[in-house]
């Protein structure tokens, strides 16, 4: 008798595992506004949404998979500051307990309130409008994530 052994998936078929924090990542290459990014990835599964950053070693992570990007690109990120100017929190309203750069958040203002790794900018974090889709020859992308299975 012969058993076919087969390791149970983590993610969704098109999800990457990133098991440090039992993750799942998916990237949004369609240019999206925040808002359009944040439903897009509210639809992909229960329990998405746009990337909350746990740590240091998940935002290192991140950025090694959005360095392979071909073009000029902004990824957006649950990070927000939408609720209360200079108040940055993530989409389940836990508040920021550490950025990617000391220069985070740059003082952007109230017409700047949700944040994207950026092409040019080493994957740095930036806030930016909400509503854009594109920022001069930059396209927004967006990163989704999920607990594992
Ligand atoms: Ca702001």
């Amino acid at each position: 008798m012969s058993a076919v052994c087969k390791k149970p998936a983590k993610c969704q078929e098109g999800w990457s595992y990133y098991s440090q924090t039992d993750s799942c990542f998916n990237i949004i290459t369609d240019k999206l506004s925040w808002l359009d990014a944040k439903t897009r990835c509210e639809s992909l599964a229960i329990g998405s949404n746009l990337a909350k950053v746990t740590n240091t070693q998940e935002n290192e992570h991140i950025k090694g998979f959005l360095s392979s990007a071909k073009e000029k690109v902004g990824y957006w990120m649950g990070l927000n500051d939408r609720r209360q100017e200079g108040k940055f929190e993530w989409l389940d309203g836990t508040p920021l307990t550490f950025a990617e750069s000391s220069k985070f958040p740059s003082p952007a203002g109230a017409s700047e309130d949700c944040v994207a790794w950026w092409t040019d900018n080493n994957w740095n974090w930036n806030d930016a409008s909400c509503t854009i889709t594109h920022y001069r020859q930059y396209g927004m992308s967006s990163v989704c994530k999920m607990p594992a299975f």
